[in-house]
């Protein structure tokens, strides 16, 4: 038995009372790495568990091979995206097959929203961890651990005589910088060599977005909605981390960046002077997450000369009557100059877009396709869209469920347009256009030039001035303008045949084939430019020292 590290806000009840010689094993999604796990994994150890973290994308028998290895005292799974839970139900189901007894737990947004419907879907778990789940997690293991009753821990749910039982929720973290810094135990992904790790400044969301599970989930547990931490503390962690493993990209995974009113504005303004103290504006980048109503041209300047290079914005609707539907409190009108500031002062810029939700008409397409070719008439980032999901725990999907209007499974949540013909158009374009190979894969045209997008953002700010930079762009500009035109030419004369009955001209082969002209001219492009500077990049690399990891400046195929 250690003792525990005694940590003021994250005192647990048991804390002489646990037994760590067993250990934990965590499984969930790593791509990008993720925050929630490691989380988890650093607030066990702080309190003596040693914690083995698994990637869900490994095969069943590799997880299966780990659990028997270990023999962990319990099993945690992170359900992040609703739509795995078969996936997650499947593998529990192998791991009891296979003789693994001990508890199995899970945790995430709809395992906590939905809890009973989790416990249905996946009966061989033992609970649920409901909402912030660090100290949740380290009662249930010292409970289990020591042979202790575990089902009066707060924030839990699990099933008792057929009937599902869920304690009172405990209340969300006051202070985030009590927290250890989490675990990032795992090879960083890179841009052209530079690492790259995930990183919160907050946690919570003060909107109220329809479709969006993420208030929902913060508003349920007792506690403010909205924390941030230390301008301070978050400078330390990107110093240590740039220091001691070499990253110098952060994607800031904050819900919703603190820039929004008086006092996070203020936030961001010591965040800004904090990074200069520490002198990391030049050797590091970071990206945020944010509404594009907070989107402040002089602040913007300022976090751009301290690092800040791409700026993703949910932008979600070019149709008014879209954003009031998706409950985004902001109009198209905003979303329009929030663009335009950040390309008047060389702000990299990715948006998220839904060409239909529940209010969708065909005159709402249109209005969706005429604001994306607005805001893309420069060629200065491809044409990205899907289409409005609605996630349990969203106010949107209880008000299809009132209007009757809610099909689907938990697995590929669907709903019934007002207009049925719009339906027919979704099906029409996706066996025109193969959208998963066009917009959303991670061989997508989309994604491939998304990625060469961030690469010139990145090469532009962490590599020596490169001969050639603006011609390069001028390429990429070009074929991003061409494949969009082409794509919201298919996609509103689609709209077309079915509103108005008009002949369809676009052929799935003949689009397809445009799709893989301009993918192949983008690897030439971009593979070409890479490679003549490949002897640049890597100097500069060798002279920051750090590690050169997976993605070396080679002419390879783009991945993402
Ligand atoms: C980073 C991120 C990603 C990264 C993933 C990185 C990773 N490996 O984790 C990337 C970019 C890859 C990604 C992709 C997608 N994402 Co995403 N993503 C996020 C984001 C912004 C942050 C996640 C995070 O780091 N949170 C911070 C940590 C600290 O919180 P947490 O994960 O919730 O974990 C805490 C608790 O939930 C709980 N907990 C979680 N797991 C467990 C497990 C146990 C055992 C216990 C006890 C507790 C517990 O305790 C943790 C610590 O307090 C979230 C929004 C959000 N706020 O969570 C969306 C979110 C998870 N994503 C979402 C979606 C929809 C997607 C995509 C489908 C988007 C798309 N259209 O392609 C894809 C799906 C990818 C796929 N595999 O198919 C939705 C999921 C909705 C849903 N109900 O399913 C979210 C909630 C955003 C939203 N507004 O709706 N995403
Ligand atoms: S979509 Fe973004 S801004 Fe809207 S509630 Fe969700 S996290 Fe907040």
């Amino acid at each position: 038995m250690r003792q525990p590290i005694p940590l003021p806000i994250l005192q647990s009840p048991a804390d002489d009372q646990r037994d760590t010689s067993r250990p934990i094993m965590l499984v969930g999604f790593q791509h990008q790495g993720n925050l929630g796990l490691g989380y988890l994994t650093s607030v066990l150890r702080k309190y003596g568990y040693s914690v083995h973290v698994v990637d869900i994308e490994q095969t069943a028998d590799e997880i299966l091979a780990t659990a028997l290895e270990l023999k962990p005292l319990l099993i945690g799974f992170s359900l992040i995206f609703q739509f795995f839970i078969e996936r997650y139900a499947e593998l529990l189901r192998g791991l009891r097959l296979s003789g693994i007894d001990c508890h199995f737990t899970m945790g995430g947004h709809f395992p906590s929203l939905s809890y009973q419907h989790t416990l249905e879907l996946v009966p061989e778990l033992d609970s649920v961890v409901r909402f912030e789940g660090e100290m949740t997690l380290v009662e249930l293991a010292d409970a289990i651990s020591t042979g202790k009753d575990w089902h009066d821990i707060q924030g839990i749910a699990y099933r008792r005589d057929g009937q599902v039982m869920a304690t009172p929720a405990r209340a969300l973290l006051e202070d985030l910088d009590q927290l250890p810094y989490p675990e990032r135990n795992y090879e960083p992904e890179a841009v052209l060599g530079r690492s790259i790790m995930p990183i919160l400044a907050s946690r919570g969301c003060a909107r109220t977005c329809s479709f969006c599970s993420i208030h929902t989930f913060y508003r349920a547990a007792p506690g403010r909605i909205v924390r941030t931490r230390k301008p301070a503390e978050v400078v330390r962690e990107m110093r240590r981390l740039h220091e001691d493993r070499g990253v110098t990209i952060f994607l800031f995974q904050d819900d919703d960046f603190p820039l929004f009113g008086a006092v996070w504005r203020r936030w961001a303004r010591e965040f800004v002077a904090e990074l200069h103290r520490n002198d990391l504006p030049g050797k590091v980048i970071w990206k945020i997450n944010c509404r594009a109503d907070a989107v402040d041209r002089e602040l913007f300047i300022a976090m751009r000369d301290a690092g800040l290079y791409l700026v993703y914005m949910g932008l979600e609707s070019g149709s008014e009557q879209g954003l009031e539907t998706l409950h985004k409190q902001i109009n198209v009108e905003q979303n329009i100059r929030a663009v335009e500031i950040l390309k008047s002062i060389g702000l990299m810029f990715e948006y998220g877009f839904m060409l239909l939700d529940p209010s969708s008409t065909f005159a709402s397409v249109r209005e969706n396709l005429s604001f994306l070719r607005t805001i893309l008439a420069d060629g200065c980032l491809p044409v990205t869209f899907c289409r409005m999901l609605p996630y349990d725990g969203t106010p949107i999907k209880d008000e299809l469920v009132r209007t009757g209007r809610l099909r689907g499974d938990f697995c590929n949540p669907d709903y019934d347009f007002l207009d049925p013909r719009l339906h027919e158009f979704y099906e029409g374009l996706r066996t025109v256009v193969d959208v998963m190979g066009w917009v959303h894969g991670y061989q997508g045209l989309t994604t491939q030039l998304n990625w060469a997008w961030h690469e010139v953002a990145t090469m532009q700010r962490l590599f020596p001035a490169l001969p050639g930079m603006s011609r390069y762009e001028n390429t990429l500009r070009g074929i991003t303008k061409r494949s969009n035109d082409l794509l919201l030419q298919v996609v509103e004369d689609l709209s077309y045949v079915f509103s108005d009955g008009r002949e369809n001209r676009w052929d799935p082969d003949q689009v397809q084939k445009a799709r893989e002209g301009f993918i192949a001219e983008l690897l030439k492009a971009r593979d070409g430019f890479v490679y003549r500077h490949q002897t640049i990049l890597l100097a500069a690399l060798e002279r920051d020292g750090f590690p050169i990891t997976n993605q070396q400046p080679e002419p390879v195929a783009l991945s993402a």
